[in-house]
C-alpha cells in the first residue's frame, strides 16, 4: 500500500478487479484478512450492521453481500487488529505526535483506553472512566452559562446516542450543536425548505428502477456512495441516459466494471454510466441550470404557440407551486453568454441536457457536496428545486430530488433533535415529555461556534465522533482557538488530529464501534440509522469490542449527564442505557413520525419516514412550493484578477474525511502523495509553469490575513479553465472562516478564490 510516488493515468473502469485488489490490500495492512472477510459478510445484513461508510440506502438491508470497496475500507478500519495503548502513549508525547501526519496517526489503531492529557509530561496518561466524567462534570458546572460550552456530533452517532445527547445538551441549557451537517448538507437543509417545505431528499431507491433520465450534479459516487454504481448501472442499461456535471471526468461516472457482475468480471467489460460528462466550471452550476431552465421555458412557449404539447408541467405549476413569473422573467434576461462564461459550458452542450430533460416524463436529480460547499450552496439547492418543479417531478414516482448525504447517520441525527435551530413545536413535545424547560435561544454551528472559541465565548468542547480540527476551515486562528479552551473532549474511536489540538484539559474517551457487540444490562442492543432516503433501521455488531474498557456512545452520554447534571437530572439517564428500546420509546413520544418504532425497526428491511414533499404537502409559508430566484449567476473572478482561480477542495478515492487510508488516488492517477494541485495545461502555461513543478497556494483573502499552503506538485490534468483543485483536508488552511454561505454557513469548501503561485527555492 505504500505506493510510490507517481502520476499515471487510470485506464480501467471503475469497480471491477481493481477495487478487489485495492480491498486486499488493505485488509492485509489492517491484520484482519480473515476476520475481515467474516465481518464484511454481516454488514447490511437483516441481523448484522449498517455500513458505517456512506448514507446509500441498501435494497431492503436483506440481500446477499454487496460488495463496495470503500464501504468495505470503512469496515476494515474499524475492526483492525491494531490498537493504540496507554503505552503507546506513554511512549509518544503529544508535541511528537503533532508532526505525524494524519495517516500515521489512525494507522496506530483502536484505542483502548479512557486518556486524559497531562500538561507535566505532555502526554495522555489512563484515567478512569469515573474521573474522566467527574472533570467533565466539574467544568461544564464551573462556566456561568451553558452557552460556554458547544457539543459537536459528528454523522456516525445513532438515533439513540443523538437522542440523549441533545436530551443532555438541553436539559444542561443550551441549543449549541455544531454538527459535521454544517459543513456538509446544510445548505439542503436550509435551502429545500424554502422551496419544498422540507430540507431531505424525495426520493426512494425504487425510483431508480423507474426513472427516465439521471442527472448528476456534484458528486462522485464512484468513491463516496459506491453502492449507488448499481443503480446507475442498471439505469444506464436499461437506457435512462445519465447527465452528469462535474469539473472532474471522475472515472466512475464514465464508465464501470461491477465486482457483482461474474460477465463483466470475466470478460473485463464494463457499462458505460454517463451519457454525457460535462466538465463545468467550479462554482458554474446556477448558470448551468439557468441555462437549462431558460431553453424550458422558450421552448414551451414555442410549443404553445404552436398549440403544441406543453413542455413545462402547467397544471402542477399552476396548482402546486408560486413564483413561477418571477422566475421566468430573470430566465430571460439572462444573456447566453454570461451563461457559457461562468459555467464554462457551450450552448449547444446545455441544448442537448435541457433536451434530454424534456423528454422525460420522469428524473431524478442527484448532487453533493459540488453543490452545497459554494457560498451560494443554498441557492444552488434551490436551483436544483426549480428544475424539477418546473416538470413537476417532485411526488411522483420515478423522479424527484436525491441529495447524497454523506455519514451513514448524518441525517438521523438531524431527524432526533441534533439541531442549533430547534423548532417550537420540537421544544413543547419535549417539554411535556421530560418536564423540564429546554432553552429555545438559537445555538451556534461550526462557524459560529468557532467566532465564539476565538472571541473566548466559548470554553468547553465535547465532541461525538469526528475529527473537527481537521475538518473546519482557517486552520491558523480556529486551530488557535481550540487550544485556548479549558475543556474539549473527544469520545473517538481512533486517534487523530483533534486529540493533539486540545484545550486546557483534555480527554480522548474511547467508544464502541458500529461493528462491535454493545452488551447493556438489560441484554445486547441494537442501534437505529437513517439513510440517504429516509429509510430506518436497525443495525447490531457481532464483532468483540476492541478493548473490554470500551463504552457505548449511549452509556458514555448517560454518564456524562449524570456527573453534569446529578440529581437535579428529570431524567433516568441509567434506564435509557439498560435497554434502548426505552430510548426509542422516548423518541417516538417527541416524534410522532416514529410511531411504532420498536415494532417496526424488527423488520429486516425497516421503515421509511414519510416525506411531505413525496405526498406533494407543502410545508411552507405560502402552502405551496416555491420557486426561488437567484439574483445573478455567481461571481465571476476571472474578470477581475485573470490570475486568479476558484480552488474546489475534494476527497481521494483512498480516504473517508479526514481519515487517509492510503496516499494514492487510483482514479484519478495519483500514487504515493496528495500535496498536489490539478490545474489544466492552458492555465499552467499562463503561469509559466510545467507539469511537475512545485507550487503554493495562496488565497485571495479579504480580510488582509494570508492563507497559503506551500510546495504542491502541479499535475497538468483535464480540468475547466478558470480553476483548480486538491485534497481535503490539506488544503483547509486556505478556507477563510468567512467565507461560507450567509444562508446555511456551509463553509464554500467548493470554490475559494485563489493564486498558484511557484514555490520559491528556499521553500522547495
Ligand atoms: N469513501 C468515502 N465515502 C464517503 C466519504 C469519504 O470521504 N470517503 N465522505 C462521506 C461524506 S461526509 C460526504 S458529505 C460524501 C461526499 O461525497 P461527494 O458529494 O461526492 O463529495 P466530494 O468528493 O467532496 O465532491 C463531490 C464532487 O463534486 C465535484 N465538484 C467540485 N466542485 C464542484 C462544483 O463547483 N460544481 C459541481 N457540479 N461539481 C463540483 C468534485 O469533482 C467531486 O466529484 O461522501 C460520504 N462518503
Ligand atoms: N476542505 C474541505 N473540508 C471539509 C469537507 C470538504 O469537502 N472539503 N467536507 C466536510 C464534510 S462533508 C464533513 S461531513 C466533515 C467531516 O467531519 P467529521 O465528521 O468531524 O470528520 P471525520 O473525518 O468523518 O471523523 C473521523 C473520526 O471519527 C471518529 N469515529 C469514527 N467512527 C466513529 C464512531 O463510530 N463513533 C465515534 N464516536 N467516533 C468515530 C474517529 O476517531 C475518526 O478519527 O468535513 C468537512 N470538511
Ligand atoms: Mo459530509
Amino acid at each position: 500500500m505504500a505506493d510510490r510516488k507517481a502520476i499515471r493515468p487510470y485506464r480501467q473502469p471503475a469497480g471491477g478487479w481493481g477495487a478487489l485488489k485495492a480491498l486486499g490490500e488493505h485488509l492485509v495492512e489492517q491484520d484482519i484478512a480473515l476476520k475481515g472477510a467474516a465481518t464484511l459478510m454481516r454488514m447490511n445484513q437483516p441481523e448484522g450492521f449498517d455500513c458505517p461508510g456512506c448514507a446509500w440506502p441498501d435494497p431492503k438491508h436483506t440481500s446477499s453481500f454487496e460488495f463496495c470497496e470503500n464501504g468495505a475500507k470503512a469496515v476494515a478500519w474499524e475492526a483492525t487488529a491494531k490498537r493504540c495503548t496507554p503505552e503507546f502513549f506513554a511512549e509518544h508525547s503529544v508535541s511528537q505526535l503533532s508532526c505525524w501526519s494524519d495517516y500515521e496517526l489512525e494507522m496506530v489503531g483502536r484505542l483502548t483506553h479512557p486518556m486524559a492529557y497531562d500538561a507535566a509530561s505532555d502526554r495522555y496518561v489512563p484515567v478512569s472512566w469515573e474521573e474522566a466524567f467527574a472533570t467533565i462534570g466539574y467544568h461544564l458546572n464551573a462556566l456561568p452559562d451553558p452557552n460556554m460550552a458547544a457539543f459537536y456530533t459528528s454523522g456516525r452517532t445513532s438515533n439513540e446516542a443523538a437522542f440523549l445527547y441533545q436530551l443532555f445538551v438541553r436539559e444542561y441549557g443550551t441549543n449549541n450543536f455544531p454538527d459535521c451537517s454544517n459543513m456538509c448538507h446544510e445548505a439542503t437543509s436550509v435551502g429545500l425548505p424554502a422551496s419544498l417545505g422540507v430540507g431531505k431528499g424525495t426520493v426512494l431507491l425504487d425510483d431508480f428502477d423507474k426513472t427516465d433520465c439521471i442527472f448528476i450534479f456534484g458528486q462522485n459516487p464512484g468513491t463516496n456512495s459506491p453502492r449507488m454504481m448499481t443503480s446507475l448501472r442498471n439505469a444506464s442499461r436499461r437506457g435512462a441516459p445519465i447527465i452528469s456535471f462535474n469539473p472532474f471526468r471522475e472515472r466512475a461516472l464514465e464508465r464501470f466494471q461491477a465486482p457483482q457482475s461474474p460477465v463483466e468480471m470475466v470478460t473485463l467489460t464494463s457499462t458505460q454510466i454517463s451519457s454525457r460528462l460535462y466538465q463545468l466550471r467550479v462554482g458554474g452550476d446556477i448558470a448551468v441550470l439557468k441555462g437549462i431552465m431558460k431553453i424550458m421555458v422558450e421552448a414551451d412557449e414555442a410549443a404553445r404557440a404552436k398549440e403544441q404539447p406543453e413542455i413545462l408541467d402547467w397544471d402542477f405549476i399552476r396548482g402546486h407551486t408560486v413564483g413561477i413569473d418571477a422566475l421566468v422573467e430573470d430566465l430571460k434576461a439572462t444573456p447566453w453568454a454570461d451563461i457559457e462564461r461562468i459555467s464554462g459550458i457551450a450552448r449547444e452542450d446545455i441544448e442537448y441536457a435541457a433536451k434530454v430533460y424534456m423528454k422525460a416524463e420522469r428524473a431524478i436529480i442527484v448532487y453533493g457536496m459540488g453543490i452545497t460547499q459554494h457560498r451560494q450552496g443554498a441557492h444552488n439547492v434551490q436551483q436544483l428545486a426549480n428544475l424539477a418543479l418546473l416538470r413537476g417531478h417532485i411526488g411522483r414516482e420515478g423522479a424527484g430530488l436525491c441529495p447524497v448525504r454523506g455519514h451513514s447517520n448524518v441525517q438521523g441525527d438531524r431527524t432526533v433533535g441534533i439541531t442549533e435551530v430547534p423548532s417550537t413545536e420540537f421544544l413543547d413535545r419535549l417539554e411535556k415529555r421530560f418536564g423540564f424547560k429546554p432553552p429555545a435561544a438559537p445555538g451556534h454551528n461550526v462557524v459560529t461556534a468557532l467566532e465564539a472559541m476565538i472571541r473566548g465565548e466559548v470554553k468547553a468542547f465535547i465532541a461525538m465522533g469526528g475529527n473537527f480540527a481537521a475538518a473546519i476551515p482557517d486552520w491558523q486562528t480556529t486551530r488557535a482557538a481550540l487550544t485556548s479552551l479549558d475543556l474539549s473532549v473527544h469520545v473517538s474511536t481512533k486517534l487523530n488530529r483533534s486529540h493533539l489540538i486540545h484545550g486546557r484539559e483534555a480527554l480522548i474517551l474511547p467508544c464502541l464501534g458500529r461493528t462491535e457487540i454493545d452488551i447493556q444490562p438489560d441484554g445486547p442492543q441494537s442501534i437505529t440509522v437513517e439513510d440517504s432516503m429516509s429509510m430506518v433501521h436497525a443495525s447490531a455488531g457481532r464483532n468483540q469490542p476492541a478493548s473490554e474498557h470500551l463504552k457505548s456512545e449511549p452509556a458514555i452520554i448517560a454518564a456524562m449527564a449524570r456527573a453534569t447534571l446529578g440529581n437535579r437530572s428529570v431524567v433516568d439517564w441509567e434506564g435509557f442505557v439498560a435497554d434502548y428500546d426505552r430510548i426509542r420509546d422516548a423518541i417516538e413520544d417527541v416524534f410522532p413520525i416514529f410511531q411504532g418504532y420498536n415494532a417496526r425497526i424488527r423488520i429486516p428491511s425497516g421503515f421509511h419516514l414519510t416525506s411531505t414533499a413525496r405526498e406533494r404537502i407543502w410545508m411552507t409559508p405560502s402552502g405551496k412550493a416555491n420557486f426561488l430566484v437567484f439574483d445573478g449567476l455567481g461571481e465571476d473572478l476571472q474578470e477581475n484578477d485573470p490570475d486568479a482561480l476558484w480552488l474546489s477542495t475534494v476527497r481521494s478515492h483512498d480516504q473517508y474525511n479526514t481519515t487517509v487510508y492510503s496516499m494514492s488516488d487510483r482514479y484519478r492517477g495519483i500514487y504515493g502523495q496528495r500535496d498536489v494541485v490539478f490545474l489544466n495545461a492552458y492555465e499552467m502555461e499562463k503561469r509559466g509553469l510545467a507539469d511537475g513543478d512545485r507550487v503554493d497556494l495562496v488565497t485571495l483573502s479579504t480580510d488582509g490575513v494570508e492563507r497559503r499552503v506551500r510546495n504542491f506538485r502541479a499535475v497538468a490534468y483535464s480540468f475547466p479553465d478558470g480553476c483548480c483543485a486538491a485534497y481535503y483536508p490539506e488544503t483547509n488552511p486556505l478556507v477563510p472562516l468567512y467565507a461560507h454561505d450567509p444562508l446555511s454557513f456551509t463553509p464554500s469548501y467548493k470554490g475559494i478564490p485563489v493564486k498558484v503561485v511557484r514555490s520559491d527555492a528556499a521553500a522547495a
